[in-house]
């Protein structure tokens, strides 16, 4: 006896001469997307306004524009987002922002948030 392994849109069946087949396995029809972590920075009063816009343009390549929005934002609000990635990058990210700030005895927070 022959058999067949057929597939009708989502199904996936295996069927002989003889039946219409026996259905397998339904596959998910979500697939699972990695876990993403938003990359925050924290206001302080004391990192100068400059340095959080160079730090969003050489670790997060903001434009400029876009740099000065950012840390207007957490400035005013206490919080914002520079970017989400995945793990890895948002660790590293994290990572250089303080070394840099440190490095510069700059207070200046940032940390990572799962999405
Ligand atoms: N609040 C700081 C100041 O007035 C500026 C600042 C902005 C600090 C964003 C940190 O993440 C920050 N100099």
């Amino acid at each position: 006896m022959r058999y067949y392994l057929t597939m009708t849109g989502k199904d996936i069946k295996l069927a002989n001469e003889k039946n219409d087949g026996l259905l397998l396995a339904e596959p998910k029809t979500r697939t699972a997307r990695p876990p993403f972590y938003k990359v925050l920075l924290l206001n302080d009063d004391f990192t100068p306004m400059d340095f959080v816009v160079l730090i969003l343009k050489q670790v997060f390549h903001k434009l400029h524009e876009d740099a000065i929005n950012i840390m207007l934002e957490v400035h005013h609000k206490g919080a914002g987002t520079c970017g989400v990635f995945t793990r890895d990058v948002a660790e590293t990210k994290v990572d250089q922002v303080v070394a840099i700030a440190r490095k510069n005895e700059h207070p200046l927070q940032c940390v990572m948030e799962k999405e």
